[in-house]
């Protein structure tokens, strides 16, 4: 499938760039990445072509919003259809979906996107994704920020004290307005006391990769097709349409492929992989995709519905085993919509699982809710 993809602040705009960074180069997906944010500098730090950058908002507000939501909502109603324009999108047609790319707890992505969204569902009729991270408590909450016990280096993020209300109040804008909302919790994927500037490109690399596993899908590309492909009908049909939380897992493995590479072509036939290898390699895969540590953490089984894919190099892809993979997605979750595929990657050095979790309840979310409570109401 094709997708488009728009970031907005810095946290939508640097994912943005990560996802530009994952897409294949045997399997493309994507139509265009646009950039937008209040911030010049930050802007400017990516490496998304100038082109498809917008700086946006009145000049006093250059370097951010510093947590003001309330501003940042203002200046994202005057701005929102505004960014459309400021930014040639001639392959707007051919997407099949747009994925808006946010970072929840500031106030230029929050403020802006439920405005963007809206704009954009009424004027296109694909789905408008959002993909948001959640704020780790160490931004807002000092007693859980270990790098604030010694002394703050150069390292250290400037706290964000707004950063769990402003995460949920944008999140209840979105609700209605988003197709669906992907999750990704950066409590959960930094490490402990590791400030999230040393480690938001690892973040963005590991969210990228999974974002390119679910939308590169198995269809459209040159090589070799899917036997079941994965279209954007079928992401839509897993996510829905009414705002479903999302969650997202992934596991990989590498396998041995030199057996396809030697003879530079003259020996077209494919390599022989031993069926019990494949089997386990798939097995593996699937289950620390749906056992493994997700974007958000969340039980499967309260997910409402799932989507599997299996990808990797042709030979190892493996029928009986993928269709084994569904039987497990399909009793690991509590719903009964199921859906799945498979995504050959001929170049591709390893064996993935890319599992959709949609409509999950999590306590991280109502975590946030109870910290947002006890911090400043946004509204
Ligand atoms: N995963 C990830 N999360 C990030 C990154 N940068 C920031 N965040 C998260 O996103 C939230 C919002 O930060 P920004 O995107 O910088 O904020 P903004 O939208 O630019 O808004 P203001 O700067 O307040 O105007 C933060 O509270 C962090 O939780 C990043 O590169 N990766
Ligand atoms: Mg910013």
């Amino acid at each position: 499938m094709q997708l488009e993809v728009l970031g907005v602040g810095g946290a939508g705009c640097r994912i943005a760039d990560s996802i530009r960074a994952a897409e294949p180069t045997d399997h493309s997906f994507l139509t265009d990445v646009f950039a937008f944010d209040t911030d010049e500098s930050s802007l400017n730090g990516t490496v998304i072509p100038e082109s498809h950058r917008s700086r946006y908002g009145p000049d006093d507000i250059d370097g951010g919003l510093a947590g003001d939501l309330e501003r940042g909502r203002t200046v994202g109603q005057a701005y929102a259809d505004d960014l459309l324009e400021s930014v040639p999108r001639p392959a707007a047609e051919a997407a099949d979906a747009i994925l808006v790319t946010v970072g929840l707890g500031g106030a230029t992505g929050g403020g802006t996107v439920p405005a963007l969204v809206a704009t954009l569902q009424q004027r296109t009729d694909v789905p408008v994704y959002v993909l948001a991270t959640l704020p780790a408590d160490r931004e807002f909450d000092a007693a859980a920020d270990r790098s604030r016990s010694g002394p703050r280096g150069p390292a250290a993020d400037a706290p964000r004290p707004n950063a769990a209300a402003n995460a949920v109040a944008t999140l209840e804008r979105l609700d209605g307005v988003a197709s669906a909302i992907i999750t990704f919790d950066n409590e959960d994927w930094l490490r402990p006391g590791e400030p999230l500037r040393d480690g938001r490109d690892r973040c963005n690399r590991e969210l990228a990769t999974r974002v390119a596993a679910v939308f590169a899908g198995g269809g459209d590309s040159e090589g070799p097709v899917a036997q079941t492909v994965v279209d954007a009908s079928d992401v839509r049909r897993i996510v829905g349409d009414q705002s479903a939380i999302v969650a997202l897992g992934y596991g990989d493995q590498t396998v041995e492929t030199s057996g396809s590479r030697f003879g530079l072509g003259l020996l077209s036939a494919e390599p022989d992989i031993d069926t019990s290898e494949a089997v386990s390699a798939i097995e593996t895969v699937v289950r620390k995709g749906i056992r493994g540590k997700l974007s958000l953490e969340c039980d499967p089984e309260t997910a409402e519905r799932g989507l599997l894919i299996v990808g990797g190099p042709p030979a190892w892809l493996n029928r009986q085993a993928i269709a084994e993979g569904r039987r497990t997605l399909e009793s690991a979750i509590g719903g009964s919509g199921i859906l799945g595929g498979d995504a050959p990657r001929p170049d591709g050095d390893r064996v993935f699982a890319a599992v959709v979790l949609a409509g999950v309840e999590s306590q991280r979310l109502e975590a946030l809710r109870a910290a947002a409570d006890r911090t400043e109401p946004a509204d």
